[in-house]
């Protein structure tokens, strides 16, 4: 660790308030060249000790920028691990307010609910399958806090991986009911395709992400419990949306999950 507690804080406080005022700011990492990856989750994580203190629940966990389509847009090579809010959590079909959010931008992703634990290290594709109750189609909407979504890998998970809203479907299904590699990825926006892909593209499956989450939280003494929701990572390049802008997508097998923007 390269920073003082005080200095953890102080970023944690800045980066929660432009959240919850919607409002954005530079990278940290321009004011702290010298941050490293603990510094980096230890933000994220103070972030989510304010918010648990507040009453906040979190129902699951995310892995982000686990598809090439995603590296490419953002530019960077590595996947990153962040947290999901209730707050944050719409309803299928439901609205969800643009003046709450910065630049929000909507990816497809393949959500994972378990039914075990799971902790690193030596987690596999095979582990989080065991451990997987079943999966669902979901919309994350992404909203970074650094102006334009221009960041680095640590800024970007001080900032709890751009996380903002997430939307489910209702079609449940068990990983042995459906191929999470070659599902078909599609999403629209006011009616018009915007995204096409399938599983394959995240990490060449998508449980791959879930493992490597697992064996990331492992690593840092934790889990993934039981009952929590973990959204794999955007299959697609994520898309701007604006007010009015109605997103739908399907996920073969896994039926549509949609929202609109007001
Ligand atoms: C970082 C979050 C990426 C995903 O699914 O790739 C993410 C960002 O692109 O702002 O959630
Ligand atoms: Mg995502």
């Amino acid at each position: 660790m390269k920073l003082d507690k005080a200095t953890i804080e102080k970023l944690a406080e800045h980066l929660e308030n432009c959240e919850l005022e919607a409002r954005d700011t530079l990278k940290i990492t321009d004011e702290h060249p010298e941050m490293d990856w603990d510094d980096a989750y230890a933000i994220q994580d103070e972030i989510r000790r304010r918010k648990l203190a507040r009453g906040t629940r979190i129902p699951g966990l995310k892995a982000g920028l686990t598809s090439f389509a995603k590296m490419k847009q953002m530019g960077v090579e590595t996947p990153c691990f962040g947290f999901v809010t209730d707050y944050g959590s719409v309803p299928d079909g439901g609205e969800i307010r643009i003046d709450e959010l910065i630049h929000p931008k909507v990816e497809p992703e393949i959500v994972f609910v378990l039914k075990h634990a799971l902790k690193g290290p030596g987690c596999h594709i095979g582990s989080v399958l065991a451990a997987t109750d079943f999966v669902m189609a979901g919309l994350e909407v992404i909203d970074s806090r650094y102006r334009d979504f221009k960041f680095d890998l640590k800024s970007v998970v001080a900032d709890n991986t751009s996380a903002a809203r997430c939307v489910v479907g209702s079609r449940i299904r068990s990983v042995d009911a459906v191929d999470l590699r070659s599902m078909g990825v599609v999403m629209e926006k006011n009616g018009e395709i915007v995204a096409l892909g399938a599983g394959a593209a995240v990490l060449g499956h998508p449980a791959t992400a879930v493992a490597m989450l697992a064996n990331h939280v492992g690593a840092r003494g934790q889990e993934i419990p039981a009952g929590a929701m973990v959204l794999s990572g955007g299959v697609t390049e994520a898309v701007a949306v604006a007010r009015g802008d109605s997103i739908n997508l399907r996920v073969q097998g896994l039926g549509t999950v949609g929202c609109k923007f007001v």
